[in-house]
């Protein structure tokens, strides 16, 4: 047993495991290793994955490339893993990623307490014993004094409820849910989605396939990504540097490895302000474009224009064909997740290539032969391809038995918006902790996946230390933190446009705030406050001394 175990004196509830993880991927994979290495608890993880990665196991489409920077598209909490690992592409693909992955699973010896092709169906809270119990969709039942759900927040898939789906005769996937071994040759393909993951696919699949037809809702502001190699002397000072690169992408607010800028984009001339906006989209990367060139794009509508237009007018410079330019063409306000790619606008240049604008021209139906528009054409196709996104932040909390102290549903409590206190846990639900919760920051992700993983495991330790019985978030603290969310977002000019980040992508889901989106360094700062303040806005209970000694 472990020295971290034997120091915390407490009787414990007598449980099947200490902690419950839910999810294999970046997020439960190191809490794990936290939890089960450092503080010696009985852990077992679970997911409904035939493999472990999460996103990376699901969404094998082809063209999935990680658009954060290879060095930083990673963890960091191991020195000598950072040195071991080997790079020379300066974007990383999704295999290479789940590879990745797989590596730490085994360099760490992950594997031995992760159950894959486990669905958990329910998990309920049960105060009498102070601990979660949880079912699983293989029939099993464990109880565990603590649960972390690292379930994904680009994970539940969102596939349109488009009349006619189940009559199609050809092949349909979503990227989200993608199969081995599909092969496009000789097939004429429906592409339904054009965001980042239907750029991705997009942009690799036109040369494979005999025909691509795209139906796209809205056009989008993208810019190149730059993918190439990286010269190995380059990866060798990245190796050197690792220490202060963590440090500076820990304090930065988006986390992306440059330093973004504070110049705001109207201060300059209108040449220099065209010559900065050239050198990003030469440099590549959808972050940098946004956050590297100025400081005000997200904020200031003048500033978000000159960047629109600097996209427009590439998209003119590009696409040859006047009547596809102009469907492609996006006029709204510069604010969704930003977009690049490996040549998506000059996609649609070939030949083999077609645009279906189908806001102008909506879909009515898929039949067994295609997709039928409003205009009556019937758009006949052997593959339909849903790039259609995530059901984002809150999907996968909402789609099994969640329930909380006194039973209260995760639906109940979620009624007027998905809320935390911090990302990582939500009042009434003691002894939970979310990874990449709703409220959590909008960043490069494994840096605030390692920042939340961190966070909870010295919760968990302080309730263990304080002999607690279950530690929660208040809910005075939880709406305060909303409220913070929303003030922050509220800023900025991301709630202008319609995107997963505030929900607005789901038919029927409330339009909310669900980023914290100050950025990784405010967040860091807020945590270290937090703490340092005797962690502030949780609260411990006392242990019910009969319970306890109960059992099971
Ligand atoms: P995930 O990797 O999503 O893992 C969650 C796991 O939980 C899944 O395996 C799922 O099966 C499991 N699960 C959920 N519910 C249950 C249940 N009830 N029972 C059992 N198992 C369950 N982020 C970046 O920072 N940079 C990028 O460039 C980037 N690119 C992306 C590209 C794509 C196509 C997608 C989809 C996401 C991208 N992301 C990117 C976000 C990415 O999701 C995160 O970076 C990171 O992989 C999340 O890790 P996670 O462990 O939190 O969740
Ligand atoms: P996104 O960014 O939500 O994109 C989904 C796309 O699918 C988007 O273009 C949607 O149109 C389109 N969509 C969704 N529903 C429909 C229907 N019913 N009809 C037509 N088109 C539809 O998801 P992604 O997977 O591309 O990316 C999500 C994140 O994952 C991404 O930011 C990366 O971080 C990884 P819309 O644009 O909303 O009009």
């Amino acid at each position: 047993m472990s020295p971290g175990v034997e120091k915390f004196p407490t009787p414990k509830p007598a449980t099947d495991f200490d902690a419950i993880i839910i999810g294999a991927g970046f997020g439960g994979m190191y809490m794990l290793r936290k939890l089960r290495d450092e503080m010696g608890l009985k852990v077992r993880v679970f997911d409904k994955a035939g493999g472990i990665g999460g996103t990376w196991f699901w969404n094998r489409y082809p063209g999935a490339l990680s658009d954060t920077e290879t060095y930083l598209y990673c963890y960091s909490f191991d020195r000598q893993l950072l040195q071991d690992w080997d790079f020379n592409t300066r974007y990383i693909t999704a295999p290479k990623i789940l590879d990745y992955l797989e590596h730490v699973a085994d360099r760490f010896d992950l594997r031995r307490n992760i159950q894959l092709n486990t669905g958990i169906t329910a998990a309920h809270y049960n105060e009498a014993r102070d601990c979660w119990q949880v079912q699983t969709d293989q029939g099993e039942s464990f109880t565990a004094r603590y649960l972390v759900t690292a379930l994904g927040l680009l994970s539940a898939t969102n596939v349109p409820k488009i009349k006619g789906r189940e009559s199609f005769a050809g092949e349909q996937y979503h990227t989200g849910n993608w199969p081995a071994n599909v092969s496009f040759e000789g097939k004429r393909v429906g592409v339904i989605g054009t965001g980042s993951t239907g750029i991705q696919v997009i942009t690799s699949i036109a040369p494979q396939v005999e025909h691509l037809t795209v139906f796209q809702r809205s056009p989008q502001y993208s810019v190149p990504v730059g993918n190439g190699l990286v010269p190995p002397e380059e990866v060798a000072e990245i190796k050197r540097n690792y220490d202060q690169i963590w440090a500076d992408a820990k304090k930065s607010m988006v986390a992306f490895g440059f330093k973004e800028s504070t110049v705001p984009a109207m201060s300059v001339s209108e040449e220099e302000r065209q010559a900065t906006f050239q050198k990003a989209w030469d440099k590549g990367g959808g972050f940098r474009f946004m956050f590297e060139t100025f400081g005000d794009i997200a904020v200031d509508p003048a500033a978000n224009e000159a960047a629109a237009a600097f996209i427009r007018s590439k998209i003119a410079q590009i696409v040859k064909d006047p009547e596809t330019a102009r469907k492609l063409t996006p006029h709204d306000v510069y604010a969704k997740r930003p977009l690049c790619d490996s040549g998506y606008y000059a996609t649609y240049n070939r030949d083999n290539v077609a645009l279906v604008d189908v806001k102008a021209n909506p879909i009515e139906e898929i039949t067994a032969k295609g997709i039928r528009t409003a205009d009556g054409v019937e758009h006949e196709l052997d593959m339909i391809i849903f790039a259609t996104g995530f059901d984002a932040v809150d999907g996968n909390y909402t789609r099994f038995d969640l329930r909380g102290r006194g039973g209260q549903t995760i639906n109940e409590h979620w009624q007027d918006a998905p809320a935390s206190y911090l990302g990582v846990t939500t009042a009434n639900f003691p002894n939970m902790f979310m990874i990449l919760g709703p409220n959590g920051p909008f960043t490069n992700l494994p840096p605030s996946i390692e920042t939340q993983v961190e966070f909870v495991y010295e919760l968990i330790d302080h309730a263990e230390r304080a002999g607690a019985r279950s530690v929660e978030a208040t809910q005075a603290a939880e709406a305060q933190w909303s409220a913070t969310c929303k003030e922050v977002a509220d800023a900025t000019l991301f709630p202008k446009a319609e995107s997963w980040i505030f929900g607005a992508n789901i038919p029927g889901k409330k339009n909310t705030v669900l980023f914290y989106i100050a950025g990784l360094g405010a967040y860091r700062n807020v945590l270290a406050d937090v703490k340092n303040a005797g962690y502030r806005g949780f609260e411990l209970r006392a242990p019910q001394t009969a319970a306890v000694a109960a059992g099971r």
